[in-house]
């Protein structure tokens, strides 16, 4: 049952569908469709053309309009492309009605996700996470995915349609598995929610951040682990935690599965327990890849992402990474237009975040190692001052440790 929808689209070609709605500029869905690109790369599938589309919102029948829909089919046909993608998950009626029409593998920004994310789950934690979000979004989609497994099963045949019997008992099945994964969920969250408390009284901070920023690069440098780290988006699913000691201070450190924007719903709440590990941190290090065009607006998807899991807003340090590939257009002289992000130097950058953040913010190069010794000294403060409040008379460990380092 896994892996139902990609596994049959490595190495396919496929075109991208994104709107340009009221809210979004045209510069935005450029940079939301070069994303989607690379999740698509990261599936094994090849990008080969965007179509994008000016509507206050999406068509409720088709998500484009029905000329727009037309154009795609002409171009997919005349050039023997079997799959697209749309940049939004596409409602159950959506998905019926664009499939009738092109006749074609269809998948959506949700659907996708879900299969990175199982091609990528490595302990059957993850895995029986990701199984359970599957289960959930294919649920009310279900005459659709059935006639795709049946399709996989029975070798090109397209069948249309299943029975109404057929579906309800396919839907009883999958509502049983449901609630099969849940109850297997809660038990492994009650074993690890047991292991957490066994940790004792050291202090825990945990990496966050958008996808592919860095967190485990940076994980190996603090900890001197090996966490699989790559250029691919969602390398990390598991949460890893080692201990780190910084001039003699040990903590604990967490590296989690990175955010992105629309994450599906279903996703964060199955992956509830894995994120119970930032949910507890005493400390947040949020990192941000600064050589990224869109790294504001990741920086306000993790923050909200986080809000999502906890209310309550942690200390956090804004760990600004890959400055080496930071990157800006600085303004001619004589160039009258307004100035973009694009013109704004790291100087100025570094003095807007320092100002912003009260200081509370870095700027480092995991690659190149630039400034993790001062990473490593702020870390060092903030998990000793953490450490004192809450255990005041038992302080004396650091005063041993500083007069050891001093
Ligand atoms: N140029 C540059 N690349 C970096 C730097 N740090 C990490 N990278 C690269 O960025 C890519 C992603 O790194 P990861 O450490 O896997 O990122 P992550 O945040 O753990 O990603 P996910 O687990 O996928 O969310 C890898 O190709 C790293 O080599 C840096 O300081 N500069
Ligand atoms: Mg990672």
């Amino acid at each position: 049952m896994k892996d139902f929808i990609i596994s049959e689209s490595k190495n396919e070609q496929a075109v991208l569908v994104g709107l340009i709605t009221q809210e979004q500029t045209e510069e935005q869905v450029k940079e939301y469709l070069d994303e989607l690109a690379f999740l698509a790369e990261t599936a094994g599938i090849i990008p080969d053309r965007n179509f994008t589309q000016k509507l206050d919102k999406p068509n409720p029948v088709t998500f484009v309009g029905t000329g727009k829909l037309q154009e795609i089919k002409q171009y997919m046909e005349d050039n023997e492309i079997g799959l697209i993608i749309f940049d939004d998950e596409l409602s159950p009626k959506q998905l019926r009605n664009i499939e009738k029409e092109l006749q074609t593998k269809i998948l959506d920004r949700t659907s996708l996700i879900l299969d990175i994310f199982a091609m990528r789950a490595q302990t059957a934690y993850a895995k029986t996470q990701v199984e359970l979000a599957q289960y959930q979004y294919l649920l009310p989609r279900l005459t659709r995915m059935w006639t795709h497994l049946d399709r996989q099963r029975g070798g090109g045949v397209m069948m249309r349609g299943v029975g109404e019997t057929q579906l309800e008992t396919d839907r009883r099945i999958i509502l049983n598995k449901i609630s099969f994964l849940k109850e297997e969920l809660k038990n492994i969250d009650r074993q690890m929610a047991s292991q957490r408390k066994n940790r004792g009284k050291m202090v825990r901070a945990a990496l966050v951040g958008y996808t592919n920023v860095g967190k485990s690069t940076l994980m190996n440098l603090l900890s001197k682990s090996e966490v699989f780290a790559e250029n691919k988006l969602f390398a990390t699913l598991d949460t890893t935690v080692r201990k780190v000691i910084i001039d003699n201070l040990p903590f604990l450190l967490s590296d989690t599965v990175g955010f992105i924007r629309k994450l599906p719903t279903h996703l964060v709440e199955s992956f509830k327990s894995t994120l119970d590990e930032v949910r507890e941190a005493d400390l947040l290090l949020h990192v941000v890849d600064i050589s990224h065009p869109n790294f504001e607006e990741q920086i306000e998807v993790v923050k909200n992402t986080l809000l999502d899991i906890d209310k309550e807003e942690k200390p956090t340090i804004l760990v600004f990474n890959k400055v080496d590939a930071f990157t800006y257009k600085p303004k001619e002289e004589d160039d009258l237009t307004p100035a973009t992000k694009e013109n704004i130097s790291l100087e100025e950058l570094k003095k807007s975040w320092m100002n912003k953040m009260h200081n509370d913010c870095i700027f480092i190069s995991a690659k190149n190692k630039t400034n993790v010794d001062e990473l490593k000294e702020m870390l060092y403060e903030r998990v000793k001052a953490i450490h004192i409040e809450r255990y005041p008379y038992n302080d004396f460990l650091f005063q041993k440790y500083d007069e050891e380092t001093e």
